[in-house]
């Protein structure tokens, strides 16, 4: 079982997003988990330097919908990294797992097809109290570990490609 704060990281190990730009997908289901999960993505990429022009935030109904929207954003917006933020709480028919499948490979395609950061920030969590542990709780905040790992990808391939 996870006992530490998995969002604890090095402030300064972390490049200036001052010239990038990010989509963020946000699914409504678990909204009081996926609004916390926006939140901490919105502040961390802020305090990185990203400017609120360049952070296109939208929703889609439920987290089998991130796959499309993160692709609508692909297509119609000129963002740089796309992060999805969405919650599945495991119920009592197998629908969790078709839904963290669809979204996992969905996602893993986006990042081949675009050849841009699409970020995994998905919860699968066997019960609500896990998830809002990790939605700003005693856990972290997944949102602001995707924004970070956005930032990341673009430095990366910014220096392989500049
Ligand atoms: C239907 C459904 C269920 C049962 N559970 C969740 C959930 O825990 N988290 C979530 O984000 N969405 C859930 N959904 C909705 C599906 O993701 C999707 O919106 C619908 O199946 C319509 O495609």
């Amino acid at each position: 079982m996870a006992t530490k704060n998995l969002s604890e990281y090095d402030l300064t190990s972390v490049p200036s997003a001052s010239e990038m730009s990010f989509g963020i997908v946000v699914s409504e289901w678990n909204h009081e988990v996926t609004g916390a999960l926006a939140q901490g993505a919105v502040y961390t990429l802020k305090m990185h330097g990203a400017k609120d022009v360049n952070i296109i935030l939208k929703h889609v109904p439920g987290s089998f919908e991130l796959t499309l929207g993160a692709q609508y954003l692909a297509e119609f917006a000129n963002v740089d990294a796309i992060i999805v933020l969405g919650c599945v709480i495991q119920g009592e028919t197998r629908h969790f797992e078709f839904i963290c499948q669809g979204v996992t490979q969905g996602i893993t395609s986006l990042n081949m097809k675009y050849n841009k950061p699409f970020i995994f920030g998905l919860l699968t969590t066997d019960n609500q109290r896990q998830a809002l542990d990790r939605a700003g709780g005693k856990l972290g905040n997944k949102g602001d570990e995707a924004a970070v790992t956005a930032i990341k990808m673009l430095a990366l391939k910014n220096g392989l490609t500049k």
